[in-house]
């Protein structure tokens, strides 16, 4: 581990995905200056004692070269806000920490870019290329040489099989499965509990699959 791993950290966001990073950094010996939330923090048990900020300016006070950040805000499908936090940061030469869950198996000879999320549970095996920022949540699969652009989001339990490739800002729901060698375009998005067997297009979605209901 190198120094800069050691770094004290700046957690952006409050919510349930902060708090799930917050858990595994506290494991991880990692020290937590602030957690930076408009929203109020004190309901989660894991920010117990923690130093909450309320605006994104303070952010500032840190330097840099003395601190790491971590976006602690999820991604909603499309919504460009978490990468607009870290574009504005990373201008100001701050550097997003790499996060790898205690719990997850990641392959010594996968490529794991700046800023990636790898939750509890996660697999990542041989020869797959993680693009910086992007979160593989608890329990996703992602077979050998995948290979996911920057700022995906790799919902809980969805597998990845091997060879897909996926551009920039690809949401995969939960559960969902895409098989091997497919490829998801830009800012498409695979709804939860699909299963994937033809590439999608820029922008192109699934179709839902949903439970129906109905009285009888
Ligand atoms: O401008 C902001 C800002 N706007 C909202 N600056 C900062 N620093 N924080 C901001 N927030 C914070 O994001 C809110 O104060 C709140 O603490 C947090 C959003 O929390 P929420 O629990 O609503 O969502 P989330 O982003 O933590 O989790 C979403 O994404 C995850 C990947 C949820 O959909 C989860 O279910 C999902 N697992």
């Amino acid at each position: 581990m190198s120094d800069s791993d050691l770094l004290p950290i700046v957690i952006i966001g409050g919510g349930g995905h902060a708090a799930v990073i917050a858990d595994i950094l506290l494991r991880q010996n990692r020290t937590i200056l602030a957690v930076v939330s408009p929203d109020e923090i004190s309901h989660r048990k894991v920010f117990t004692g923690m130093n909450r900020l309320v605006s994104d300016d303070q952010i500032r006070q840190f330097d840099p070269e003395t601190v790491r950040l971590v976006n602690g805000i999820g991604m909603i499908p499309r919504s460009k806000f978490r990468q607009q936090v870290n574009d504005t940061y990373l201008a100001l030469d701050y550097e997003f920490e790499t996060v790898i869950a205690n719990e997850a198996i990641v392959s010594p000879y996968a490529e794991v870019g700046p800023g990636v999320q790898i939750f509890p549970g996660a697999i990542v095996q041989s020869g797959a290329v993680l693009g910086a920022h992007s979160i593989i949540n608890t329990s996703a699969v992602i077979e050998h040489d995948c290979q996911i652009g920057a700022y995906n989001h790799i919902a809980p339990r969805a597998t990845l099989c091997g060879r897909v490739r996926s551009e920039s800002a690809v949401y995969v729901g939960a559960g969902a499965t895409v098989i091997h060698n497919i490829s998801l375009a830009k800012n498409s998005i695979v709804t939860a509990g699909t299963t994937v067997v033809s590439s999608l297009d820029e922008l192109q979605i699934t179709y839902p699959a949903r439970a129906v209901t109905r009285s009888i």
